[in-house]
């Protein structure tokens, strides 16, 4: 219509309309993708527990020259000359986030999730290794050492114990697991959860932390539906004489938003806390670190020692989001998050599915797909070809092993981002129960069934998919952001 025609444009679509044509002007396949990740993200249902959808404010922190800029070191103290601009983009994230967790230290140089865990293991071997080493052989710096002290060190360096939840009990794979880098640095022991009921049974991560007797103990999880008791977690690790490590990437933003408070707030329990920003939290992607004042002289080393030089643009970025999550709504939409994962798996349990632990209290359900006779891989592709994008994984004790699984894990964060509400988590609940009722194993090129390939009907996945994109086109994402 002429009125809207004449309507000025938002200023998030300016920008956007005049940065894509910059780039379209060099490599137009570049501006096309961009233009099609949003339009596919607007017609999906976005269900994977770790996605989220930043702010326009964020993401435009992101795409400029600070880009261009080295900043190895940290703030004041760095190796290369004119980082003024970087340490004040630095010091806001740094300040923001540490008034936003109640940390002591903040370092948002990681980035991603697993460099920032790398950042957390660096710190505890240097903390707790390296720095006794030094001081016993009376030499101020590692090249003073001598080839056979410095062998002895790097073997005990190279031969620290640590105790994580295993990756089918919903660890992560930086928490131990054999075939990652931390099962290579560390010897390492995994708890689970407990047979009948699923949860963290603690008497148990007590027992094998004294058996064991770990450098770092890490609690946190990617696909654990529950809270974890961070207070008893420091106490097993005080009792053995090990660190406590919380990753909290998942749940990052429950504790933001202080939905997550006292014994299950990982913040005043864990000695180092690591993250990544993109998940609960809403920011841009990457990860941070937030520790105790002991630890932050080898945190801060974090670059160059275990990191590549940081990315400026996304610690501009991670101020930004921090900022919002700063405001009072941010606690609000996180006590959404988890409302709306409540309504997910009790809308799912009422239709006759299997939950993992009979419900959730944070932000993911985990679906045991094996009582719809289909495997992980099945059900994520079904669902795909009806517009809801999900991740298979692994269940406790899968009989399927992490490639197949018999999981399908969802979580609600980007969907409260973009306003649905529990009535609506209840029509999903009904969607995805429909797919998942109606996909069945098909044969494989040998004629027996296969564990990736299905049957779905063409009607039911377009049927489901029509009334997902009737769903969405309520709640319009970034719609402030007109493409043209
Ligand atoms: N990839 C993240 C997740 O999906 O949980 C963890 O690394």
């Amino acid at each position: 219509m002429a009125a809207a025609a004449s309507s000025p444009l938002s200023p998030e679509s300016a920008a956007y309309r005049n940065a894509l044509e910059t780039v379209a002007a060099v490599e137009p396949r570049i501006a096309d993708a961009i233009r099609s990740e949003l339009a596919d993200q607007r017609e999906s249902l976005k269900l994977i527990a770790s996605e989220n959808y930043a702010s326009p404010a964020t993401l435009l922190a992101m795409g400029n020259w600070l880009s261009d800029k080295y900043a190895e070191g940290v703030i004041g103290r760095r190796f290369y000359a004119g980082c003024r601009n970087v340490d004040t983009v630095e010091s806001i994230a740094a300040e923001h986030a540490k008034e936003l967790f109640g940390a002591e230290h903040a370092y948002v140089q990681p980035h991603s999730g697993i460099d920032a865990n790398l950042v957390a293991f660096w710190a505890v071997l240097a903390q707790r290794v390296e720095g006794p080493a030094l001081e016993k052989a009376q030499v101020r710096h590692l090249n003073n050492l001598s080839e056979a002290d410095w062998f002895t060190l790097r073997r005990e360096l190279g031969n620290q114990r640590m105790l994580g939840m295993s990756l089918d009990a919903g660890g992560h794979l930086t928490h131990g697991f054999r075939p990652n880098i931390s099962g290579k640095m560390f010897d390492q022991r995994s708890y689970g959860t407990d047979r009948e009921t699923g949860l963290l049974d603690y008497d148990a991560v007590r027992e094998a932390a004294r058996e064991f007797r770990p450098l770092i103990l890490v609690a946190g999880y990617s696909a654990y539906p529950r809270k974890v008791n961070f207070r008893i977690m420091r106490e097993i690790a005080d009792e053995v004489g090990a660190t406590l490590m919380v990753d909290m990437a998942h749940f990052a933003g429950l504790v933001a938003g202080k939905v997550f408070t006292g014994d299950f707030d990982p913040v005043p329990h864990a000695q180092i806390v690591t993250t990544t920003t993109h998940k609960s939290l809403r920011g841009p992607r990457g990860g941070m670190v937030l520790c105790q004042q002991d630890l932050a002289e080898y945190v801060d080393k974090g670059c160059p020692m275990v990191l590549g030089g940081p990315l400026s643009h996304a610690m501009a970025a991670k101020a930004v989001a921090f900022a919002e999550a700063r405001q009072p709504d941010f606690q609000a939409y996180a006590q959404r998050i988890v409302d709306n994962a409540k309504a997910l798996a009790e809308g799912l349990m009422r239709r006759g599915a299997k939950v993992v632990t009979d419900g959730t209290d944070n932000h993911l359900v985990l679906i045991d797909v094996s009582s719809y006779g289909v495997t992980g891989r099945h059900a994520e592709s079904a669902l795909l070809d009806s517009g809801i994008v999900t991740n298979r994984n692994s269940v406790p004790r899968d009989p399927n092993g992490a490639w197949y699984t018999s999981g399908i894990r969802i979580g609600a964060p980007a969907l409260t981002t973009r306003g649905l509400g529990t009535a609506e988590m209840d029509e999903v609940a009904r969607l995805i129960h429909t797919v998942l009722a109606e996909t069945k194993p098909a044969p494989g090129p040998d004629g027996k069934p296969s564990k990736a390939r299905y049957a779905l009907e063409d009607k039911v996945a377009s049927d489901v998919a029509r009334q997902a994109s009737e769903l969405l086109a309520n709640f319009p994402l970034y719609p402030t952001v007109d493409l043209g």
